[in-house]
């Protein structure tokens, strides 16, 4: 849930970055730190073992736009996706207000993509959220690579729910789309907020998060 400090003028929104074991939720937060200005975040926080898996969280904090005089601030997450960290996962997601869910298009990953959708969505209705009613995006991430399943068949698999979800072809390791993304559910809250609340009306896309410059052709994603 969103935290307001009238105090200090800030709205902060928590994001967190889900998907299965070895999808690029890391890979992502490491971008955005690399790309956003220094005086627009804080360091980028990682415990990892030495494969570099994640084993508690990546953290992010990002400031973006600033509406009526409120500072908006995202304070980013990944969970380790290893099955065995579901208590960990739970923990992450506690007053989660947006979700980045990060699928790896390998056709051998499908699966564990399905599972984990799943799983998110049961670690949600833990804390009686219905997924439907979080701000949420799909990425289709490591378009990269050449065993990938067709967008076609990740969209029935799994964004063929009751809401259809915004979702986008991403390579996280190059960055493509990853910002497209990111700028995208944070709208969506924004949005969803501003309904909510009387503090203030959101009319600004989240300026401080950039949109990056397309790709050279040789780097983009094949259609
Ligand atoms: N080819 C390719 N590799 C990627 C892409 N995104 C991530 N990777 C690689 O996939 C591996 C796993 O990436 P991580 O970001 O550590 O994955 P994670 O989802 O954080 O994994 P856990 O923390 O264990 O849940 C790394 O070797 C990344 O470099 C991509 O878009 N394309
Ligand atoms: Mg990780």
């Amino acid at each position: 849930m969103s935290i307001i400090n009238y105090a200090s003028r800030e709205i902060q929104f928590k994001i967190v970055y889900y998907g299965p074991a070895l999808c690029g939720k890391t890979t992502n937060l490491a971008y955005i730190h690399q790309r956003i200005n220094p005086q627009n975040r804080g360091d980028l926080i990682s415990l990892a073992t030495a494969a570099d898996r994640t084993l508690f969280f990546d953290f992010l904090p990002l400031n973006a736009v600033v509406i009526k005089g409120f500072v908006t601030k995202f304070q980013l997450y990944t969970v380790p996706g290893q099955v065995i960290y579901n208590a960990t996962r739970q923990l992450v997601l506690r007053s989660v207000d947006g979700i980045v869910f990060v699928a790896d298009s390998q056709w051998e990953k499908m699966e564990e993509n399905v599972e984990s959708f799943k799983d998110l969505a049961d670690n949600l209705a833990r804390q009686n959220i219905s997924i439907s009613d979080v701000p949420c995006v799909l990425q289709y991430n490591k378009r990269d690579l050449p065993n990938i399943a067709p967008v076609n068949y990740m969209e029935h698999a799994l964004n063929n729910g009751k809401k259809r979800l915004e979702s986008f072809e991403v390579i996280s390791s190059t960055g493509q789309n990853v910002f497209a993304a990111l700028n995208a559910v944070s709208q969506i809250l924004l949005h969803t907020f501003s309904k909510q609340s009387d503090v203030p009306q959101v009319t600004a896309p989240p300026v401080a998060i950039p949109v990056e410059p397309p790709l050279p052709r040789s780097q983009s994603a094949p259609v």
